[in-house]
């Protein structure tokens, strides 16, 4: 995981940002991409597991002078079969398909510690996170993205999201949108981002499978804004087991990233035991400046 200062000093301009990663359901991206004044769908529920984030716990200090030792070297080798350089894109995503090798892909271990040779990939937009995806084929929405020439990086990741630089593939495309390229407006709620975790509630058993279902109040979730610039009320949510501040902006222990109100993910590589999960809303570069996030205790069978 590379730090907005060390992509900041990446050449041509592209660096913008770079930020911990998410969830694999990547093809939630284009569904989203002209919800941009809709309220989030899932404004009820009460605020019993609400907590604000203390700005000691949001993982950000330092960030930057640990994020050296944060790179990777996952031995892995990726091809992008698509897009092809300078691909000239007109439709509101891009589409991609990749293959890694040499490398075992594997999203339900990201999170958990890392081990040689597992992980999944990263892709970024000009230098800024999109997500993390293990699927070899998925889209990137275009949603708020200038026309232009844009590099899209293809980059192995450890399961903590450290990310391989030496192995990443950088891919150039032409954005020229059919239509006027659409834009994000910023959102004012008449209150502070809140999430709250509706399920599983504390002391719960859980085998298998963690399935989450969540509530956010004065806030919009959005895929297609992943790794786009910040715009007020736009974001998503990071889920984390047992640390909010491990790695780079706290993103060592984050299992997935959601846009979704229902989220699920594989338990395989979670010690059986007692558990904390945490649902942190994020804004779109992947920073916990919402302050809003909630933890319920699980005991995983
Ligand atoms: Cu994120």
């Amino acid at each position: 995981m590379l730090s907005k200062r060390v992509m900041a000093g990446l050449p041509l301009g592209l660096a913008v940002a770079i930020a911990g990663c998410g969830g694999s359901s990547s093809n939630q991206a284009s569904q989203t991409t002209h919800q941009t004044s809709a309220v989030a769908s899932s404004q009820s529920g009460t605020s019993s597991s609400q907590s604000t984030m203390p700005s000691s716990q949001s993982g950000m200090s330092g960030s930057g002078s640990s994020a050296a030792m944060m790179e990777a070297h996952t031995g892995a080798r990726v091809s992008v079969a698509s897009p092809a350089p300078g691909t000239v894109v007109t439709g509101p995503s891009v589409p991609f398909h990749v293959a890694l090798s040499n490398f075992k892909v594997d999203c339900s271990s990201a999170g958990t510690p890392d081990k040689a040779g597992v992980g999944h990939y990263h892709i970024t937009l000009d230098g800024s996170l999109i997500n993390m995806y293990c699927e070899p084929n998925s889209q990137v929405s275009m949603l708020d993205v200038k026309p232009g020439m844009h590099m899209l990086g293809f980059i192995p990741a450890s399961n903590e999201h450290a990310d391989d630089m030496k192995a990443a593939k950088m891919v150039p495309i032409d954005y020229r949108p059919a239509t006027a390229a659409t834009t994000v407006t910023p959102l004012h709620f008449p209150g502070k981002p809140q999430i709250e975790i509706l399920s599983p509630k504390s002391g719960e058993t859980v085998h298998g499978t963690l399935t989450l279902h969540i509530a956010v109040k004065n806030f919009k979730l959005s895929c297609a804004m992943y790794g786009k610039p910040d715009v007020a009320g736009y974001g998503h949510w990071h889920l984390n087991v047992d640390s909010t501040t491990m790695g780079m902006m706290g993103m060592g222990t984050m299992l997935r990233m959601s846009c979704s109100n229902t989220l699920s993910i594989s338990l395989a590589h979670i010690k059986p035991g007692t558990h904390r999960f945490y649902a942190i809303l994020e804004d779109n570069q992947h920073a916990p400046t919402p302050k809003a996030m909630a933890s319920v205790s699980v005991n995983v069978g």
